[in-house]
């Protein structure tokens, strides 16, 4: 952490000073309008949000820092975090320095795991997750600061330290969660010597000889780390988080809202839908029989679940990094072949159907049938997984916000009679 910390120390007075002088100089330049129906249509496309982290140009995808996704997928996690927070790629040295860092915080207080021993055994593991999170609250060096009158040019280190605390503790967690919920046993202590995502496999506690499902959780770690600033998860916590509500807090409710259908849990949901077909069809269907199968989805009302982004107007490079995975891996096991065919169909019936602007598969769209393949089959814990690579970029926009010392959010609301006036006024 030292030299993520220095990094950080050494960038930020300049990065403060720019945006600074920016704001002052272009104060009054107008960057987007807002039509009657983006504010009934869930603000989409309306540019009022500032994120550095990432940015996702619709005809491209994820772009992490300047470098596309695709290009980052064999790097670990650790040194995508680094990335999204200064903006550069760390050397071994600081990589190493920042493994080490998280490996000795990774300890979840005992209490934690008493609270979520005493909720009901029926409990979403996306509910104890994020409940784990809060319950941890009390840790926060940021409050303490705060409360002893900590000077707002010093927030973004408390945050780092809030931030560091609680990545580090999210593969312990969320792996318990696991063994907890689906009754798989005792909780696996973690490695000391093991990286952060590869370590959360092993504690998950699944056979993996070939070492390929270690993989698979680093792969899936990198690829969901961030999407920009927009989306459900990383606003929710933007919003929270500017209130100077710490990084616990921030961070549970984002991933609250990374537990809608329409958002994170489409990973479940896609999975679930794979099966669906599997079982109708007593394994891969032929091509008609699965386009029959979606215009079946479709007419009774409901959206197809790995399809189509509020973004996105190309294949998600993510859904491809997957793809490629599993076209290595395990190009044979049935469901990945339902899925590889979901993807030669659905983007024509989507057209053929004319409603969703994007045809194509998002991320959601294929991790499920390889997290099943290597024996993880209870899917409704999926959207942990998302969440636990989510946090390292709700986290890192957590840190940039408070080096920058961005404001609390406030958009101002109207009301539809309001609207009617403003229309009629012309
Ligand atoms: N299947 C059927 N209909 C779809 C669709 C899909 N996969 N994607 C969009 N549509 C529909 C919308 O429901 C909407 O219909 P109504 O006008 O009746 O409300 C219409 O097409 C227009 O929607 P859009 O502008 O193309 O998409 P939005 O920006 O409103 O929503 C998203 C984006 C992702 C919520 C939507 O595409 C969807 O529901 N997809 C399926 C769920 C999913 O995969 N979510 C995961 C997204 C990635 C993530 O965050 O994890």
């Amino acid at each position: 952490m030292a030299k993520l910390k220095e990094k950080l120390a050494q960038k930020i007075p300049q990065l403060r000073d720019e945006i600074k002088g920016f704001v002052k100089e272009h104060a009054n330049k107008v960057i987007s309008e807002v039509s009657v129906a983006q504010a009934y249509g869930g603000m989409r496309g309306v540019k009022a949000l500032v994120c550095d982290t990432s940015v996702v140009p619709p005809d491209k995808g994820l772009i992490i820092r300047g470098t596309p996704i695709g290009e980052l997928k064999d790097q670990l996690p650790e040194a995508v975090f680094y990335l999204l927070v200064t903006g550069e790629m760390p050397d071994n040295e600081a990589l190493e320095d920042l493994k080490m860092d998280l490996k000795s915080r990774s300890k979840v207080p005992d209490y934690v795991w008493k609270t979520l021993e005493a909720m009901p055994k029926d409990s979403h593991p996306m509910v104890m997750f994020s409940l784990g999170i809060l319950a941890m609250e009390k840790e926060s060096v940021f409050k303490k600061k705060y409360n002893e009158g900590m000077k707002k040019i010093e927030y973004w280190d408390s945050t780092l330290e809030d931030c560091l605390n609680l990545i580090a503790k999210l593969p312990t967690l969320a792996a318990g969660i696991y063994r907890m919920r689906f009754n798989k046993g005792p909780r696996i202590e973690p490695d000391p010597n093991l990286d952060w995502a590869g370590d959360y496999a092993r504690m998950l506690g699944l056979d993996d000889s070939t070492g390929e499902f270690a993989n698979l959780i680093r792969l899936y770690m990198v690829l969901h780390t961030d999407h920009e600033g927009g989306n459900v998860s990383a606003h929710t916590c933007h919003c929270v988080g500017s209130a100077l509500s710490d990084a616990y807090y921030a961070v549970s409710a984002g991933l609250n809202g990374l537990a809608g259908p329409l958002h994170g849990l489409a990973n479940q949901m896609c999975l679930r839908w794979a099966i669906m077909v599997k079982d109708k069809f007593g394994g891969v269907p032929t091509e008609d029989q699965l386009r029959q199968f979606a215009w079946d989805t479709l007419k009774s009302g409901q959206v197809i679940p790995g399809y189509g982004h509020a973004v996105l107007r190309v294949t998600d490079p993510r859904f491809t990094a997957f793809h490629e995975f599993g076209s290595r891996v395990c190009a044979e096991d049935d469901l990945f072949q339902i899925v590889a065919k979901v993807f030669k169909i659905i983007p024509d019936v989507l057209r053929e159907h004319g409603k969703a602007k994007d045809p194509w598969p998002n991320v959601d769209a294929a991790s499920g049938c390889l997290l099943y393949h290597f024996g993880l089959t209870e899917f409704e814990y999926y959207t942990v997984l998302f969440g636990v690579s989510r946090a390292l970029g709700m986290c890192s926009q957590l840190i940039v916000s408070r080096a920058l010392g961005e404001a609390i959010e406030r958009p101002k609301s109207v009301t539809t009679e309001w609207m009617k006036q403003a229309v009629a006024k012309g």
